[in-house]
């Protein structure tokens, strides 16, 4: 899926702005066709949650409406006119003058809507009914129940299966744009790189949609605008001499312009960005341009104060400035795609990124007795309870779709902590892996996230990964304040992995410590600031002990908003910032260490 942008043959206008919105407390029913019955307002994009001073409405928990008025200009009515939704989360009912136009579920990617035939000349009343359940046939998994009141009034309740607010709404942008009838629809590049020549072999593909092309014409554009190959057709091979790489920290962006022509005249022309890089797991290595790459920086989160989940673009500038200056050069979009516009600005900056499916919360019995676990045949519920095959397919194929040309994506990760240490684990992720492996172009590696509780023994489907992904916290929920015992556990996991799969390499994806920011203690006790920094001493002390060990993504970047529980104080506090981005006094530590290591060739053996 192609992102909205302007062209000589293409408009984007921006529907967001403040638009009527209303919660449904299910007792009369809606007419999408007229104007909703309310008052009240909310900023898109943006959640609605914090927007709010009624803490009803913030907890509000099922459907809810949007609505907004817009006119086209007269001057497009003989275009295509496409509505497209950055995301709405997570599942809506788009209905245009009062006629449903579309339906999505899934609420961390954009999907689009075609209305050239349904507008009307003045006014266009634009209605979007959205529900915020999850339950165990979606992505995230949520805990979901209904109760009913003596007055009949029903109660619907999402108890998250994973940790982070249930931020609902129009998250995303809501642009709608137009192309001519005969349009691009989609490009595929997937560049082949001979790295001793300095080669490239770009294999573009274009999609045409709507009526036919009689020509298209490829040119790739340097970074100042020069064209440095030319071809036609819709499946073609561009060769780049002399290619300049996309380098961590040294973005360098091509741009594919193509153009498709009828009867001798341009008709639709688009233009994608592209990097050229390579990736390859090999020897226990991760490889970025051939050279071992070592993975410095976080998890992190779309969470911003007010916005919730909606897109902040001023601190996603900050949030990677803020990263480079510590010497971080990653981050995984945990725990679902993040913005469109996100993924595009890691591009440009050269931030590395492993792109996370919605799939968190794929774990029905999370229990913290382990001792079972390891048993041979382990099994829960959770494969027999879960139904989000469906879900996390469709999500792979969206993700696909929307970021398979992103050069700053260098891994999926298919789901964050599922129960892979239960029965049925392998038998779920299997096929999902080869439909990833499938439908990605670029044929990036792949991996999931492993829980504590998936260790060497017990993980029933790490043969399916080319990375192990480790998120631990041994010193904080397990073995709590003690480094000493936890320092020996980091090794001898490590050390275990390590001996299962020579071949892999292992990261961290998540480690950290929840720290109230000026809360200091001469015992180094847990919650302290002086704890975190200890914590994560002792932590990069063994990371460098293992050979293989090609990674350290902490949890997390930013303290963050979770539901209520007695271990989150408004939210998680394992951020190195804090939620408005205060650097807490770990950072200095960090940077240091992370500005001493560089990108490649970290690990010597
Ligand atoms: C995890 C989860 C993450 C949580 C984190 C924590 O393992 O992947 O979503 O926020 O632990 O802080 O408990």
């Amino acid at each position: 899926m192609l992102y909205p942008i302007s062209t000589m043959s293409r408009t984007v206008s921006d529907l967001n702005g403040i638009w009527k919105f209303m919660v449904d407390q299910e007792v009369t029913p809606i007419d999408p066709g007229q104007p909703l019955p309310s008052d009240d307002v909310m900023a898109v994009p943006a959640s609605f949650n914090d927007q709010t001073a009624d803490a009803k409405i913030r907890s509000h928990t099922g459907y809810f409406w949007y609505q907004r008025r817009f006119a086209v200009a007269d001057v497009l009515k003989d275009q295509r006119l496409v509505l497209r939704f950055g995301s709405a989360t997570h599942e809506a009912w788009v209905y245009l003058n009062g006629q449903e136009v579309g339906h999505h579920k899934g609420g961390f990617t954009p999907f689009e809507i075609e209305i050239s035939d349904d507008l009307v000349d003045e006014d266009n009343l634009l209605t979007v009914k959205l529900s915020n359940i999850l339950d165990y046939s979606t992505i995230p998994v949520g805990n979901y129940s209904e109760s009913q009141d003596e007055s009949g009034h029903l109660t619907r309740k999402v108890d998250e299966n994973f940790d982070f607010f249930n931020y609902a709404g129009l998250n995303r942008p809501i642009k709608l744009y137009s192309t001519p009838k005969a349009y691009i629809e989609d490009i595929v590049v997937a560049p082949a790189v001979d790295l001793d020549q300095q080669r490239a072999d770009v294999h573009l593909t274009v999609k045409n949609g709507g009526e036919v092309f009689d020509e298209v014409n490829v040119t790739i554009l340097d970074q100042a605008g020069n064209p440095v190959a030319t071809g036609s057709g819709l499946d073609e091979h561009l060769i780049l001499n002399n290619v300049h790489l996309w380098q961590p920290l040294k973005a360098y962006l091509y741009t594919a312009k193509v153009t498709g022509m009828i009867a001798g005249k341009v008709v639709d022309v688009y233009e994608e960005p592209f990097g050229v890089r390579t990736v390859q797991v090999t020897n226990g290595k991760f490889l970025i341009n051939g050279r071992p790459f070592y993975f410095k920086g976080f998890g992190k989160h779309e969470d911003t104060y007010v916005n919730g989940k909606g897109l902040n673009e001023a601190y996603n500038v900050l949030d990677l400035n803020l990263m480079k200056k510590m010497g971080a050069n990653s981050f995984r979009t945990s725990h679902y795609p993040y913005s469109d516009e996100m993924i595009r600005l890691c591009d440009r900056e050269g931030i590395v990124v492993i792109e996370e499916t919605p799939a968190v919360g794929l774990m029905v019995s999370f229990t913290f007795d382990n001792s079972e676990i390891s048993k041979p045949g382990y099994q829960d519920d959770t494969w027999k309870d879960l139904n989000t095959a469906a879900a996390h397919r469709q999500a792979i194929h969206e993700i696909m779709d929307r970021d398979k040309n992103h050069a700053c994506i260098v891994m999926w990760s298919i789901a964050n902590e599922a129960a892979n240490y239960s029965k049925g684990a392998h038998e779920y992720f299997e096929p999902l892996f080869k439909l990833a492996r499938q439908l990605d172009p670029q044929k990036r590696p792949l991996t999931y996230i492993d829980l504590v509780w998936s260790n060497p023994q017990s993980d029933k489907s790490s043969d399916l990964l080319d990375v192990i992904c480790l998120n631990r916290y041994y010193g904080w929920y397990l073995d709590t304040g003690d480094l000493e015992v936890s320092e020996r556990k980091t090794r001898d996991e490590l050390k275990a992995w390590q001996a299962k799969y020579p071949d892999k390499p292992i990261m961290y994806t998540e480690y950290g410590a929840d720290t109230i920011p000026g809360l200091h203690s001469a015992y180094d006790e847990p919650w302290s600031e002086e704890f975190q920094e200890d914590y994560y001493r002792m932590n990069s002390k063994v990371f460098d002990e293992i050979p293989n060990f090609v990674g350290e993504q902490l949890w997390n970047f930013a303290d963050f908003q979770t539901k209520y529980g007695i271990q989150r104080v408004q939210g998680n506090k394992k951020g190195v910032f804090t939620r408005s981005r205060e650097p807490k006094s770990v950072v200095r530590y960090l940077s240091k260490r992370w500005n001493s290591i560089p990108n490649f060739d970290y690990k010597k053996s």
